[in-house]
């Protein structure tokens, strides 16, 4: 952006002018003419519906074995003008290689170091846009209505997580490129979403497996919410989370990381986070069925500001069925304590 330097007596007036150049570059018009990025439409298996696709048939993150017709392209919103990843919900870093510029965010590809940098950016503030659009930071609390830092790096470990000491979100490589895959970005967003609505949550095991289980269930439905705003189609099924990512790690299509529609209840209780978050996952997705994804995510997400950072399953689903009792009544509330019923969660 290159922007006229003015020294003297003439300062105040050019960062009047800066100010309002600013303040109109933000308006409505901005949205038409806002930069395009080059991305998948959540992940490319989910997209294709094509459960044969791999990360590599000639080369490690090369671009061949994903088709052109698993990009699309949609707007970056929200930027600050600097050219680079960085905006009023998210700022992305590279660790390791060079930072996208958001003038080329069209014209990268799967093996260009730089598309998981603008995956990233735009399916974080995807997901804070939706929050904002369930009332979240205006008629209702913020649920992490801040500029969430996103670490990108080419270590070759798979390793993406979210850091609550730095309260930093961290996309590693290994088998498919970690933010290929907008499921493995927003899951990681929802344990953001946690924490800065419950500082430190997570640190008993049923509260850390309503954690993994909300971040999947957000994946889920952020995916939706941008699929039917872009009108973009899903051909895999609803509850598999991380199409794409999967395909490295599981043999049998489809592959899903996790989904969020086992039988699981409160009886297969294991002790693991990842294992035991499928049954909370599934009552979030059966509440979400019943009730339509806006009023489920209404309730879920405004119920998450009760819990206890080492709420139990009971405790958690009694707040939530009470806030949905609170916000839309007795019939709601009824749906909610059955889909925790049906999972056979004690007490309530
Ligand atoms: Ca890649
Ligand atoms: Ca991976
Ligand atoms: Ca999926
Ligand atoms: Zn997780």
């Amino acid at each position: 952006m290159a922007r006229r330097i003015s020294r003297g007596p003439l300062v105040v007036a050019t960062a009047t002018a800066a100010l309002t150049a600013f303040t109109t570059l933000t308006g409505p018009a901005a949205a038409d003419s806002a930069p395009q990025a080059r991305l998948f439409m959540v992940n490319p298996v989910q997209s294709t519906g094509d459960q044969g696709l791999t990360d590599a048939k000639d080369g490690k993150d090369a671009t061949d074995p994903v088709p052109a017709s698993a990009y699309a392209t949609a707007p970056l919103r929200n930027l600050d003008g600097s050219g680079g990843l960085s905006g009023r919900w998210v700022t992305v870093r590279s660790d390791t290689g060079a930072s996208a510029a958001v003038a080329d965010a069209s014209a990268y590809g799967r093996h260009d170091d730089q598309f998981e940098q603008v995956m990233a950016y735009f399916w974080v503030n995807e997901a804070q846009e939706y929050l904002q659009g369930l009332g979240f930071g205006s008629e209702l609390p913020g649920a992490n209505d801040r500029v969430q830092p996103v670490r990108i790096n080419q270590w070759g470990a798979d390793n993406s997580y979210f850091t609550d000491k730095k309260a930093e979100i961290r996309f590693g490589k290994g088998g498919v490129d970690d933010a290929e895959d907008a499921e493995v970005i927003l899951h990681e967003y929802g344990h953001a979403v946690h924490h800065a609505q419950v500082p430190g949550f997570g640190t008993s095991v049923e509260a850390g497996a309503i954690g993994e289980a909300f971040g999947d269930y957000l994946a889920v439905t952020v995916g939706e919410h941008a699929l039917a705003k872009y009108g973009w189609q899903r051909r895999a099924d609803l509850a598999c989370v991380a199409d794409w990512d999967a395909v490295s790690y599981t043999s049998a299509a489809p592959h899903c990381l996790r989904r969020i529609d086992t039988d699981k209840t409160y009886a297969d209780k294991v002790g693991q986070v990842h294992a035991d978050g499928q049954i909370w996952s599934r009552a979030l997705h059966d509440i979400r069925a019943a009730l339509g994804a806006r009023t489920a995510d209404r309730i879920v997400i405004n119920a998450q500001f009760g819990f206890a950072p080492d709420t139990s399953f009971t405790d958690a689903a009694r707040t939530t069925i009470a806030t949905a009792e609170k916000m839309y009544g007795k019939a709601a509330a009824d749906t909610v304590r059955k889909a925790f019923r049906d999972r056979l969660v004690p007490g309530v």
